[in-house]
């Protein structure tokens, strides 16, 4: 099973993924850790983003296509993985598509975190405080709350077309509360294999 965590930023998109890993048994996939790994480290791709990252900008889509490819292809993700953060732009969900297609997968369930734009900018200067992202500080949020709304919000649409089905969790409450309406949430969603 493929599943779609999808939601603004600071809507709890990586915090329940990982929530989710023991419900769903499949590998958290998240192409901000993935990309954070690369700037940490200092590889060449790593160097290429660092700035990009910071500023709250997208990544290339060609390029963080190539990424989840490499990672898909790994052996823990041969059942399924959760994606966190990708697809975030119409022609990335389409490049997944043909990938998944590829392989005789698709997409089975997007996860849809409905959260206001006032709680995410608390939760992510919050985890400014604790935390030394280089991209939670107040420019870098509106920017990536500016290219949500622009990019990454078509892509549930791009979805919903073709049936696939977009489950709507309301995000906001306390982390616990959101997992158990999510773990509610997909008992509805049937089984691919
Ligand atoms: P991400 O790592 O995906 O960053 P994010 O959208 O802020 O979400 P994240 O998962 O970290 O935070 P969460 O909402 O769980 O992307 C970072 C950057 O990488 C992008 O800006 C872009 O540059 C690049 N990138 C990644 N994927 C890309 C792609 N496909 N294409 C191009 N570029 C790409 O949590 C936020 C905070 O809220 C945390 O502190 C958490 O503890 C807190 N929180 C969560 N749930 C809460 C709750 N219920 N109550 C209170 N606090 C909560």
């Amino acid at each position: 099973m493929i599943y779609v965590v999808f939601g603004p930023p600071g809507s709890g998109k990586g915090t329940q993924a990982e929530l989710l890993i023991g419900a769903l048994d499949v590998p958290h996939i998240s192409t901000g850790d993935l990309l954070r790994a690369e700037t940490e480290v200092g590889t060449p791709l790593g160097r290429q983003v660092a700035s990009t990252l910071a500023a709250g900008e997208l990544v290339p889509d060609e390029l963080i296509e190539r990424v989840l490819e490499r990672r898909l292809r790994a052996p823990d993700a041969r059942l399924g993985a959760i994606l966190d953060g990708y697809p975030r732009t119409v022609p990335q969900a389409r490049a997944l598509d043909d990938l998944l297609a590829s392989a005789g997968r698709r997409v089975d369930a997007v996860l849809a975190l409905d959260v206001d734009e006032r709680t995410v900018l608390n939760r992510l200067l919050r985890r400014a405080a604790e935390q030394r992202r280089a991209d939670d500080n107040p420019t870098s949020i509106a920017e990536r709350l500016r290219e949500y709304r622009q990019l990454t919000a078509p892509v549930l649409d791009h979805y919903r077309a073709p049936g696939v089905p977009v489950i709507e969790v309301d995000g906001t409450g306390d982390v616990e509360t959101v997992h158990q309406r999510i773990v509610t949430a997909l008992k509805g969603v049937p089984r691919s294999s």
